[in-house]
């Protein structure tokens, strides 16, 4: 079978990087199309990957050279790009978020519910990481027992001055609203979030750090401390505790350097490209090897929208300082899948 041709919606940061691990890395695929607001990056692009540049992204899915479609323009675009998708019956890798709202993201899933497949996988990363894939084995293998609670830190070194509490919630903690549902395999039902005395590098008004916690539909307890501000590095930490034991990941220790002197030193990763790397690589690879049959190999539209209510549930308990009930719609039988 011939590579699968790949047209990119949007090529910032994560967009270009998936245009170039498609040119470089991945087999059996290619990209021939690429468009962004900003014609010059896209240009840039398209010279650095051999790809045309297309203005209109409705153009970009309904060309004759595109087999498969990656999403990854601004979020209030992911609406109409994916549900056009569907119209043709593209596969999609879709970045974060689904869409932007509960109601929104409810009827693309169910949109995608009535074809025979599902064709639409979402950019939750950490599930192809080697770290997150091996503690969803160990969970699942019973070895600790049946898990309790998670911590999670998600720490950047310096978002933007754009980066506000609603922004740390739907871009930040959105990863482990995800990686709680992966590895727990059950709902978030609520959250309620802690707003401590901010960092003096946060701009008035901005809750960060702030500690999310979220309970499970069997009562389970995640606890994410989110900074967009910490100015150390990107540090990503997960521990489970079960009943007959702990498991953490996200140590990035690198290299252990010892100097003259006694010093010790170790480098940690600086932001979510290079600590994930990898993990993107993987996710693009199933990906690619599953659109060539027509289908998704990875989280999908009922986990896209599940981290949206999750995240929306975040932002208005930020505001309100309640906890705050998340409301699933029923889960059609193709979703369920
Ligand atoms: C960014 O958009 C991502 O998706 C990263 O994975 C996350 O760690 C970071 O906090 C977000 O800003």
């Amino acid at each position: 079978m011939s590579a699968l041709r790949v047209a990119v919606l949007g090529v910032g940061v994560m967009g270009g990087y998936h245009a170039e691990a498609l040119a470089d890395r991945i087999a059996h695929a290619r990209v021939t199309v690429v468009t962004d607001a900003d014609r010059a990056r896209a240009e840039r692009v398209a010279k650095a990957v051999d790809a045309r540049v297309e203005s209109d992204p409705f153009a970009a899915i309904a060309a004759d050279d595109v087999d498969a479609v990656v999403i990854a323009s601004p979020g209030f675009a992911h609406e109409a790009q994916v549900l056009a998708c569907l119209d043709r019956g593209v596969p999609v890798l879709c970045e974060k978020p689904l869409t932007t709202d509960v109601t929104t993201a409810y009827r693309v899933v169910l949109r995608e519910a009535e074809l025979p497949a599902p064709l639409v996988q979402l950019g939750f990363m950490r599930r192809f990481d080697t770290e997150y894939a091996a503690l969803r084995e160990l969970v699942a293998s019973g070895e600790l027992g049946a898990p309790l609670l998670l911590h999670c830190v998600h720490r950047n070194p310096a978002q933007s001055d754009a980066f506000d509490s609603e922004m740390m919630m739907r871009d930040s903690v959105v990863h482990e609203a995800d990686v709680a549902r992966f590895l727990l395999g059950e709902e978030i039902v609520a959250v309620t979030v802690n707003r401590p005395r901010p960092t003096r590098e946060a701009p008035p008004g901005v809750n960060d750090p702030m500690l999310v916690l979220m309970e499970t539909e069997s009562g389970r307890l995640v606890d994410v401390e989110i900074s967009g501000r910490s100015r150390v590095a990107y540090e990503v930490r997960t521990e489970l505790v079960a009943e007959r034991g702990s498991a953490m990941i996200g140590l990035d220790r690198n290299m252990v350097v010892q100097r003259p002197g006694g010093v010790r030193s170790e480098r940690l990763t600086t932001g979510f490209i290079e600590r994930f790397g990898a993990a993107y690589d993987a996710e693009l690879h199933r990906w690619v090897r599953a659109a060539r049959r027509g289908t998704i190999d990875g989280p999908g539209t009922w986990d896209g929208y599940a981290a949206v209510a999750v995240c929306e549930a975040g932002v208005e308990a930020v505001r309100t300082g309640e906890r705050v009930p998340v409301r699933l719609g029923a889960r059609p039988a193709r979703a369920a899948a």
